[in-house]
């Protein structure tokens, strides 16, 4: 199959290195086209919507599930994958994807609390700040009922992936109070504000918190002590894509040690690349057993998920 001359990536936004896209282009001859989302549900909507143009887009491990039992991704050939032996064993032949068909771990991280430290002087490491009207107007909460009603589902000690009604009534009432505090739901646009100074207190992820941190030192991120969501995107590819062994070409890029601690230097996220971790800033490890036992990984809902999408249709327009 001959290298096409196209590419066009479906990514969060913010999750590259400012060299990955234009160094793949000059070396491979691959013109790239790059649009941003900023939630799972924005891009899976988008995809329903019937948008076959993509060659490549990043799900988190859940909604990769969904996608893959919907038949919408094409399998991956690992043969045109030499540098797939850099991952890490931590994040291969995951559970959201046997035998390693359909994807390759783009990044991880997990979810806490950016605040900022000239006017919080605590570290607020519980949900309960968003329940404080103390900073009313200051806060904001990630655009993301899975991530805003887990984290009010661990305040009460349940999982973040928990389908018990009453359960989920209980997260939704903290949501609705919560929300008479918070500025917004924003996700990772929030950057901006804190550096700003406009937000002190935003649930964020890691990696964009540490973005923030390169623009102000007045920034500082806390880990929930109730406990949050622990990630990783992937990269697949669809089954309508186009250029598919530019796709490939991208994906075996992405795993050269370099290119893989370039983004992680950028986006302030975990590489699942093994091979790219010496070489990072950072040097972010893997997460460690005490840490992985307060994070957890969201996974597909199944039914359950239209009680969730109403739920949180419901705080949204409380
Ligand atoms: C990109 C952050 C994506 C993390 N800015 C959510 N999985």
């Amino acid at each position: 199959m001959p290298l096409e001359q196209e590419l066009s990536l479906y990514i969060w936004s913010d999750y590259l290195a400012d060299t990955t896209v234009p160094d793949f282009e000059k070396e491979f001859g691959v013109k790239v086209t790059v649009d941003n989302y900023e939630s799972n549900e924005e891009m899976v909507a988008k995809l329903q919507a019937g948008a076959s143009g993509y060659d490549l887009v990043v799900p988190s491990s859940y909604v990769l599930t969904v996608l893959r039992a919907a038949g919408l991704l094409a399998p991956v050939d690992r043969t045109l994958l030499p540098n797939a032996k850099n991952i890490a064993p931590l994040f291969r032949n995951p559970r959201w994807d046997p035998g390693d068909q359909v994807s390759i771990p783009w990044q991880w991280g997990f979810t806490g609390i950016a605040y900022r430290k000239d006017h919080i002087q605590v570290p607020p490491d519980s949900w309960a700040i968003f329940l404080d009207p103390k900073y009313r107007g200051k806060m904001t909460m990630l655009d993301d009922g899975r991530d805003v009603l887990g984290s009010f589902l661990k305040s009460h000690g349940h999982s973040l992936n928990s389908v018990a009604p009453a359960e989920l009534a209980e997260a939704k009432t903290d949501a609705i109070s919560a929300k008479k505090n918070l500025k917004a739901f924003l996700s990772a646009p929030v950057k901006g504000q804190l550096v700003a100074g406009d937000v002190w207190v935003a649930q964020l992820w890691n990696g964009d918190t540490a973005q923030a941190r390169a623009e102000s030192d007045q920034i500082g991120f806390a880990p929930a002590k109730e406990g949050a969501t622990i990630w990783l995107d992937a990269l697949v590819i669809p089954k309508a894509a186009k250029h598919k062994r530019a796709a490939h070409a991208f994906m075996n890029y992405i795993l050269r040690p370099e290119v893989g601690a370039a983004i992680s230097d950028k986006t302030g996220y975990g590489t699942p690349n093994a091979a790219a971790i010496p070489l990072t800033k950072a040097k972010l490890p893997y997460p460690s057993s005490a840490e992985l036992a307060k994070l957890e990984y969201q996974i597909d809902l199944g039914p359950a998920g239209e009680m969730w999408d109403r739920v949180w249709t419901e705080v949204k327009s409380a």
